[in-house]
């Protein structure tokens, strides 16, 4: 059975965040694979990867990026699927500069973009989940009651903590 999900980033370095990603997605049992392919560094594997994605089997594809952050647009260009950006923390620009490489697409090619950094790549592992439970019940059930969990663990009132 092929993944449902495609996590792929950049470089090596971006798996720190972009694997809060797929802890979501193992919490919530979706299947998901994760590689690198670099827009500038790798760009045949992007574009074989982009192209055969769907015939591939993936249904979502996550995707993340630091600094001028091509990999995500560049793969939406070249697949029907939906793609989920990840503006990866720079360390010039604190990820601004990824952040503004990922949303500003012009009309026509949309990527979903997250925030920056490991929050970001935890809700594109909450979004592509919530995608595929669209078609399949079992999964929306366990996004559920994830979410009532998270709403569970709130407490009433402040307690004091040591600082
Ligand atoms: C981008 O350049 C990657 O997505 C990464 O966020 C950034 C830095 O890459 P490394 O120099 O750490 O490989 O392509």
């Amino acid at each position: 059975m092929p993944a449902d999900v495609a996590i792929i980033m950049g470089s090596q370095s971006d798996w720190p965040t972009m694997r809060f990603a797929a802890e979501i997605l193992d919490e919530l049992g979706v299947s998901h694979e994760a590689r690198i392919v670099s827009a500038h560094r790798t760009p045949d594997r992007m574009v074989e990867f982009a192209k055969s994605a769907k015939q591939a089997g993936f249904k979502v594809i996550i995707a993340g990026a630091g600094g001028a952050a091509h990999l995500p647009g560049m793969t939406a260009s070249m697949t029907p699927l939906p793609v989920l950006g990840v503006p990866v923390q720079s360390k010039a620009l604190s990820g601004e500069d990824s952040l503004l490489s990922i949303v500003q697409m012009p009309a026509g090619i949309p990527v979903g973009t997250l925030a920056i950094g490991n929050a970001g790549a935890t809700n594109a592992g909450l979004m592509a989940a919530a995608i595929l439970a669209l078609q399949d019940e079992a999964l929306a059930a366990r996004l559920d009651a994830w979410r009532e969990g998270r709403t569970a663990s709130v407490a009433e009132k402040p307690e004091d903590t040591e600082t």
